[in-house]
């Protein structure tokens, strides 16, 4: 296989959702980057409160022999992408990051919780859990809720940036070379994602107007977002940026009447793959 960029999403299938792979594979699509898939568990819809409970299908048994067979045949990937597991999938998700260790960027979007709670069938032995699987990482991008879960700590009611940035220190603790805090809400009014390097220590913060309402799946097209702008040749910095303006964008094109996710369909034009295709018939190369 040559060519493109090429990473690897290995999360849940909510069938229906807006969410985890069915944002995943169109976002990193648009972003020019091929998207390879390994379903952890199949879900009719995905866990929030504006469905019924969902029909649930761990592929717990079915993963290891998907995983031999693509060893076999010595596929790579530019970038692993780890987000909502659930515990059936845990040990196989450390032993993939373990496999690709030396030649893939591991993304790890540490999906367990948001608005101060772990999402429902998560508790703390998962949060455990995942924050042993948060060494491999070479970007952890959790929210807020997901950052103190990952630490064992209480999530704060309000909060200011020096919290954020002792909060991004210690998660930079447990071995992640950089940590992403995304959507926080330490800067009045606006929403916040900071960037911090474990080696050199610098943080970077960086704001945007917060839109009102709170909206499912948005966390799952950021990561999406970022590591396909990252694959394109994007700044850690700039693929924030872009991110973040794509799902702001998402946001607001969302119909006020749609509740279970964000209608981010019209605005994967924004994240590049157009650009390069008028370029390529402008020229007429390949
Ligand atoms: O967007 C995060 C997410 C992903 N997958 C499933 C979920 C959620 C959040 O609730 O339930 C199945």
């Amino acid at each position: 296989m040559t060519g493109g960029k090429r990473v690897l999403s290995l999360q849940d299938l909510s069938c229906v959702g807006q969410c985890s792979l069915t944002a995943a594979l169109p976002v990193l699509s648009a972003c020019g980057v091929e998207c390879c898939v390994l379903p952890t568990a199949v879900l009719s819809t995905h866990t929030g409160p504006e469905f019924d409970p969902p029909e649930v299908h761990p592929l717990t048994d079915v993963l290891p022999a998907v995983w031999e067979s693509w060893r076999k045949q010595g596929f790579t990937f530019d970038a692993l992408a780890l987000g909502y597991l659930g515990t059936g999938a845990m040990d196989f998700a450390a032993r993939v990051a373990d496999d690709l260790r030396d030649s893939t960027l591991v993304l790890i979007d540490p999906a367990m919780g948001d608005n101060g709670r772990f999402y429902s069938g998560f508790g703390p032995d998962y949060a455990v859990r995942m924050a042993a699987l948060c060494q491999r990482a070479d970007i952890l991008l959790p929210n807020l809720t997901e950052g103190c879960l990952l630490l064992g700590e209480p999530v704060p009611e309000g909060y200011d940036e020096d919290f954020c940035l002792r909060l991004a220190r210690r998660l930079a603790g447990l071995g992640p070379r950089t940590v992403v805090l995304t959507g926080l809400d330490c800067v009045p009014g606006q929403a916040t994602n900071l960037i911090y390097r474990s080696e050199s220590g610098s943080a970077v913060f960086q704001s945007r107007p917060r839109l009102p309402g709170r909206f499912h799946g948005t966390g799952d097209l950021f990561a999406a977002a970022l590591l396909g702008r990252l694959m394109r040749g994007d700044t850690l910095e700039q693929a924030v940026e872009t991110a973040s303006d794509f799902v702001a964008a998402a946001i607001r094109r969302t119909d006020p009447g749609h509740s279970y996710g964000v209608q981010f369909e019209g605005c994967l034009g924004m994240l590049g793959c157009e650009k390069r295709l008028e370029k390529t018939s402008l020229t007429g190369a390949k």
